[in-house]
């Protein structure tokens, strides 16, 4: 039988090891990696049937069926965060090609696999450009977006052989709906000892890019009393936004990179630059802490007489995602005979951005430990099973020939 669960290992395997860098899997937009990644899952979509094209951003893009159609949209992201796990964004992708892989007949409705080719952001530090060029939400400004080289956007877009341009044109993407597949990255299915989950709603995420501007000195004649330290001032604010996240609900914030310049050990930090990845489940809450964050770092740059630079990146509100798919989904979890749990996700996801243009669903499948963004990410191959069957009967309706139902739902 094609399509199987090990077929998805062994191809997550595959990819997993394509990556930019040398003993750890690392795969950016718009990167020789990513497109010779791009190129083993275009064989694998074209193996499966599909017809399949690359957008200008470097989505791979597999169609079957009546291109007048709205079609089903499945897949996830192709990219990855440094030192990355083999799972995020890959199962889905590996998933959806799977699911039409081992389809007996054509399905009911035209079908769309999708590899995103920036979800994570790492490179230009914008989330969801794969995404959002698919889905015609791609902003122009974005191309002026610079990478840690100063390569822009656009730049990097071209030397991988596209035109830019094409990301300017307004397209209404005319799709029925989007499921993905993803890893929970958490630990709530593992906990309750179930395979797969159905996902209720996403976070709302603020991404923003920092700056502190001290003045270099010398590290043996300056005297401590006249420092601005930008770095020490950095410190002082990374530590403030873990406590600040510490005390406020459903909070988190993160500092996940700084880079310190001119970077000798006898020169004092002149320039600190630092992300900041903000999120909460509640709008209003997550704007207030944005808010009280940029406070409390205006109040330590003023104490420390350094400048300091706050320029948001994007925010993304919560997703409430389809209740309708929500519930188609979670009938072919319970047929299966699974219980159908829903549960909500802090991590982001493509779904954020599709659901702005078609009802958009997820499925979660159970991780080890809930451990993600960390080469020790893995699934146990009779849950991968268990999302494929789901996935494929979620697509065919109820022609699939599963177990009575057994699971209960608590949607
Ligand atoms: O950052 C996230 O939540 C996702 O991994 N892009
Ligand atoms: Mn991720
Ligand atoms: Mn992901």
């Amino acid at each position: 039988m094609r399509g199987t669960a090990a077929d998805v290992l062994a191809r997550a395997d595959a990819l997993g090891a394509i990556s930019e860098e040398d003993g750890r899997l690392t795969r950016r937009l718009a990167t020789p990696a990513l497109a010779r990644a791009g190129d083993l899952v275009s064989g694998w979509m074209e193996d499966a049937g599909l017809v399949v094209r690359r957008d200008a951003i470097g989505n791979v893009i597999g169609r079957t069926g009546d291109a007048d159609v709205p079609p089903l949209v499945l897949g996830s992201h192709l990219d990855t965060v440094p030192d990355a796990g083999r799972y995020d964004g890959a199962l889905g992708v590996l998933l959806a090609i799977a699911v039409v892989d081992r389809l007996a007949a054509p399905p009911p409705i035209p079908l769309e696999v999708v590899a995103f080719a920036d979800e994570e952001g790492v490179r230009f530090g914008v989330p969801y450009l794969g995404s959002a060029a698919y889905s015609g939400r791609f902003e122009p400004e974005w191309l002026d977006l610079v990478d840690a080289d100063g390569i822009t956007l656009r730049v990097a877009i071209e030397r991988a052989g596209a035109d830019p341009a094409l990301l300017l044109e307004v397209l209404e993407p005319g799709l029925a709906c989007y499921v993905e597949a993803h890893i929970e990255q958490g630990p709530v299915l593992e906990r309750e000892g179930l395979p797969v989950g159905v996902v209720s709603a996403i976070a709302g995420q603020t991404r923003a890019a920092l700056t502190i501007i001290g003045r270099p000195g010398h590290a043996g004649i300056s005297p401590m009393s006249g420092r601005h330290d930008a770095l020490a001032a950095a410190s002082e604010l990374v530590l403030a936004v873990e406590r600040f996240a510490r005390e406020s609900e459903g909070l988190v914030a993160t500092v996940g990179s700084l880079t310190v310049s001119p970077g000798a050990s006898n020169v004092i930090p002149g320039e600190a630059h630092l992300s900041l990845d903000v999120r909460h489940a509640d709008d209003g809450a997550l704007g207030q802490a944005v808010a009280g964050l940029r406070h409390t770092a205006t109040r330590i740059a003023t104490a420390r007489s350094v400048e300091l630079d706050w320029s948001i990146l994007r925010a993304t509100p919560a997703v409430e995602l389809a209740p309708e798919l929500r519930l188609r989904l979670a009938s072919a979890v319970l047929a299966e005979g699974h219980e159908a749990r829903s549960l909500a996700s802090g991590a982001g996801h493509d779904a954020v951005i599709l659901s702005g243009v078609c009802p958009a669903a997820m499925l979660f499948v159970r991780c080890a430990g809930g451990v993600s963004h960390d080469p020790r990410e893995s699934v146990a191959e009779a849950d991968v099973a268990v999302a494929l069957d789901v996935l494929e009967r979620f697509v065919v309706g109820e022609g699939r020939t599963g177990p009575a139902p057994t699971g209960s739902s608590r949607l």
